[in-house]
């Protein structure tokens, strides 16, 4: 059982003086969602299927089937689920501060579902489909067991960010613009081991901001952050928030 830590007065006050909040949100913020993360080892997305096979462009050439089973499935857990009260208080806290940037990882939509608008998603949305060969959107791929992109006629693929692929441009140069010019950095439900996210947080350190982690349990590189907060963002997030609000 997860003890939530209390927030440190001095986060509070530093959270009360800021301008401009920069958040990184991970699978764990909507795994009380009943969103499965991809680390946990019992019942996480890597205990059913390999996302090192799955989430990659050769994967994808080599079972399109099997990938697109995955996403399907995943794209129906997810339209079933709500968000959270860790998404709900992000999306008021945009709102308390006068400005805050989320970036997430996550691709399915529940920040935006929360009522977040200023979302930078780092690795795409799982309800866009992409066409393989041009990277384009496609709007209307069908329902065949493998949907292809009208225009051109490839392969169809989630639009999502694989291992081995490139961040969106626009996503890339506003998530490290945005970090390097807040004053206050919190890294909430990443692991923090996939590549480039997991190094804003150096650039909001090389730029003076405070920085804090929250997460069930502390990640491996958790002496890095200023504040390290062990608990459940669904229950942290509120929290914080309320200590903002009075
Ligand atoms: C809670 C909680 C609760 C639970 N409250 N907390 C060495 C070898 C090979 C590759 C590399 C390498 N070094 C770097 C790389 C590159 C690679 C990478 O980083 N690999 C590492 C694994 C080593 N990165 C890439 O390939 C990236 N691209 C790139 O580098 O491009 C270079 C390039 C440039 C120019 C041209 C071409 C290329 C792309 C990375 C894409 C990642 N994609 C995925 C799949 C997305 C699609 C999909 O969803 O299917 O993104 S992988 C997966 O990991 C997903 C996630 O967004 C991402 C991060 O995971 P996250 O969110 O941290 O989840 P978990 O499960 O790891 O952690 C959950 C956490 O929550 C845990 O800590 C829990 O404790 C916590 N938690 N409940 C609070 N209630």
């Amino acid at each position: 059982m997860t003890r939530d830590a209390a927030i440190p007065d001095a986060l509070i006050e530093a959270l009360r003086d800021a301008q401009h909040v920069c958040v990184l949100t991970g699978a764990g913020v909507s795994a009380e969602s009943g969103v499965p993360t991809f680390r946990d080892a019992q019942q996480g997305l890597w205990a059913e299927y390999d996302p090192h096979k799955l989430a990659t462009p050769e994967g994808f050439l080599s079972d399109p089937s099997l990938t697109w089973e995955w996403y399907r499935w995943r794209r129906q857990l997810v339209s079933e689920v709500e968000p959270n009260p860790g998404h709900v208080a992000l999306a008021k806290f945009e709102r308390l501060v006068p400005k805050l940037t989320l970036v997430t990882q996550n691709v399915d939509g529940l920040h935006q579902r929360a009522g977040s608008t200023s979302v930078i998603e780092f690795h795409g949305n799982i309800f866009v489909d992409r066409c393989f060969a041009e990277g384009s959107i496609v709007e209307d791929s069908g329902s065949k067991e493998l949907p292809t992109c009208p225009r051109c006629g490839s392969l169809a693929r989630p639009g999502v960010v694989w291992f081995g692929e490139a961040i969106p441009g626009d996503a890339m140069d506003s998530a490290f613009a945005e970090t390097a010019a807040c004053d206050i950095f919190l890294s909430i439900g990443t692991s923090s081991q996939v590549y480039p996210a997991a190094g804003l947080v150096e650039i909001a350190r090389s730029a003076g901001a405070v920085t804090a982690e929250i997460n069930v349990e502390p990640t491996e590189d958790a002496s890095i952050f200023d504040y390290v907060l062990a608990g459940r963002s669904g229950v942290i997030l509120p929290k914080l928030l309320d200590s903002l609000s009075v």
